[in-house]
């Protein structure tokens, strides 16, 4: 197609759909969603008006976005679907120096394991470069949303990380010990966060040193429960089977956590052979007690609850589930647990109040399950509106459908219903979705996201790498409507859609936060006051220089070190206006940091480069941003 033909084309579809926006219903036909494939006028190809909001408008809700292997949070505004941050949390950030700055590298340091640290140090490295994060999920306090933190784990590295809200920065990150790449992650809902359950997916030897390698019976996987206050595991479970997603109850009595792999199988035949995969109960009441009686054994710190399959304590029950079962969802009705079947076209309805009999009389398993609707092929993750009904994507089919907990209750039960309420192509290949507070028991029944894999050809051609595609589905009415394609980079898998009001970020750091505690500790020890004075302190050949900033100005022009100095450079923002904030840049050194108004920020590095070295102010403040800067002077080593 030519350039002018495409400009056409684009030409009368946005005149479709303004006229549709106008007036008529642009439903999720395959027809009329195609209208949107250009992309042309997010707002207007929206066609719902509430979806669009006008310049200056602000989202009704904050949308927390994993992003898979790019290891960071974004923040979207929703339902807009705008872009509004990103929060590094595994990763590097060229723009805010996390995993440069002190303050972001003590984050990534301190909870790694011994272990972790030596196993770096040897390649010359502080911390891993990479992770791979896929479920943000907000604390709660009494079965919703209480706006203090994000947690998310890490696949690739074995770890869990906690976002403070009221800043959007990570400030902890511990890797658990003992278990291996943690998935499937939740906070409790009830009575409050509390625990952080996490799973290891795969299996592995408890103690992992290479004694034992290719031989599975004696692999074993783990179950974490993590302090949510303090970012401690509190305790661990060995379970059979690996471990994919988990939720928990709105009782605080148990949690759940699915397993795709009953079999402990090592190939991909092995692991898709039974029928029937389970889905583990833990008891939590149970094994708090059993941690505090000592029915444990201790390993790397940790209190391990042995859970397995076949021994019948009181921790655990295994539930058979069809047929390597992935999403687990708690419904807000409070009292069902959804299994989602993935390679079984059906999902499992678990009634949580029928598990108190799996533990107290040994009933059978089964006996908790009340319903089993076969939805389609490939269901992956249910999200519901909190008005009895459930959203389910269908992988294979490529399709959202929307059916009736009750019904599907009914049609178990013996009754002919059909809890199949209706059904909407998404574009393609959907993996989690989320309805608006829909994890929680506030779930508003406004707007189902779609997280689809697959983008193929929903957006002009980027090449071979292609993004995915989040779409915005109203699920107002009964009929479900795709209003919005949103192209993600790799690789939001999970996603929380949570009411602003219950969010509520500061504009300007407090001068008292402990992420920059350290810093202000060391300027007292050095006799600095760190918010006026702008000094260098040289300590043998460890150098700190204090430089406050004030747009368009650094408190110091210049300063000097020597060739071979350990440089601690440590500025303090003082302005206290919203939005101001500095960046901190020295060229050719590879050193860069944000300075957020009131915050300080410091880096370390060797002067090793003699010569003059402009420092400039990175993130644009003033109309005299680019007159922000001064000289390192970096004196040659006598030789
Ligand atoms: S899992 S596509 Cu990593 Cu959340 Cu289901
Ligand atoms: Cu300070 Cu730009």
């Amino acid at each position: 197609m030519s350039a002018e033909e495409t400009r056409k084309k684009g030409f009368s579809r946005r005149a479709v759909m303004t006229a549709s926006a106008a007036g008529a219903v642009v439903a999720g036909t395959g027809a009329a969603t195609g209208l949107f494939s250009n992309g042309i006028t997010k707002a207007r190809a929206a066609g719902s008006a509430k979806a669009s909001l006008a310049p200056g408008e602000l989202d009704p809700y904050y949308g927390f976005w994993s992003s898979g292997q790019t290891g960071e949070v974004r923040i979207l505004g929703f339902p807009s679907m705008r872009e509004l941050m990103r929060i590094p949390v595994f990763n590097r950030c060229s723009a805010t120096g996390w995993g440069q700055t002190n303050e972001s590298l003590k984050v990534l340091t301190e909870g790694l394991t011994e272990k972790t640290k030596n196993f770096l140090a040897a390649k010359g490295m502080k911390t891993y470069d990479n992770g791979d994060l896929h479920h943000p999920h907000m604390s709660f306090t009494e079965g919703t949303y209480d706006g203090r933190y994000i947690f998310a784990n890490d696949k690739a590295n074995t770890r869990v990380a906690r976002i403070r809200c009221d800043v959007m920065k990570c400030d902890k990150i511990i890797e658990i010990p003992n278990a291996h790449d943690i998935h499937g992650m939740r906070p409790q809902k009830f009575p409050r966060t509390g625990y952080v359950f996490a799973n290891g997916e795969h299996e592995a030897p408890l103690v992992n040193d290479g004694e034992i390698l290719d031989d599975p019976s004696k692999y074993v996987n783990i179950f974490s429960a993590i302090d949510g206050d303090e970012m401690k595991v509190a305790w661990q479970v060995k379970v059979s089977g690996n471990l994919d997603n988990t939720d928990c109850d709105y009782q605080g009595k148990y949690a759940f956590s699915t397993s795709y792999n009953s079999e402990m199988g090592m190939n991909l035949a092995e692991m898709t052979e039974s029928e029937l995969d389970h889905v583990v109960v833990f008891n939590i009441k149970a094994i708090e007690d059993g941690v505090k009686a000592g029915d444990v054994e201790m390993l790397n710190g940790v209190p391990v609850i042995n859970g397995l399959k076949g021994e019948n304590k009181n921790y655990t029950r295994y539930i058979p589930i069809p047929n390597s079962p992935h999403g687990v969802n708690a419904a807000p009705d409070k009292k069902h647990i959804v299994i989602n079947g993935k390679l079984s076209p059906t999902v499992s309805i678990i009634d949580v109040e029928k598990v108190d009999a799996l533990f107290a009389d040994n009933a059978d398993p089964r006996s908790c399950i009340v319903g089993e609707p076969e939805l389609g092929l490939g269901p992956l993750h249910t999200a519901f509106d909190g008005k009895g009904n459930c959203f389910t994507t269908l992988f294979l089919d490529s399709q959202v459908v929307k059916w009736n907990m009750d019904k599907a209750i009914k049609a178990f039960a013996g009754e002919k219903v059909d809890p199949i309420i209706s059904k909407v192509d998404v574009h393609y290949q959907p993996g989690h979705n989320s309805t608006s507070m829909g994890e929680t028991a506030e779930a508003d029944g406004e707007w189902l996201i779609s997280m689809n894999k697959f983008s193929k050809d929903r957006f002009i051609n980027v090449g071979p790498l292609k993004p995915e595609n989040e779409q915005l589905i109203d699920i107002s009415s009964d009929e479900m409507k795709v209003v919005h394609d949103g192209p993600t980079f790799a690789e939001p898998h999970d996603s929380i859609i949570v009411r602003s009001d219950i969010v509520k970020p500061v504009n300007v750091w407090k001068r008292d936060d402990p992420i920059f505690a350290d810093a202000v500790k060391q300027a007292k020890a050095d006799g600095v006051d760190i918010e006026s004075d702008d000094t260098v302190i040289r300590d043998g050949n460890k150098v700190r220089v204090y430089m406050t900033s004030i747009a368009p100005q650094f408190g110091l022009e210049k300063f000097t070190v020597k060739q071979g100095d350990e440089v601690t450079v440590y500025v303090t923002n003082l302005d206290d206006i919203d939005d101001v904030t500095h960046g901190f840049c020295i060229s050719n050194y590879g050193v860069a940091m944000e300075v957020a108004p009131q915050a300080t920020a410091s880096i370390t590095f060797t002067a090793d480069r003699p010569g003059v070295h402009w420092f400039y102010c990175q993130w644009f403040c003033h109309a005299l941003h680019m007159e922000m800067r001064g000289r390192m002077f970096v004196e040659p080593r006598a030789s």
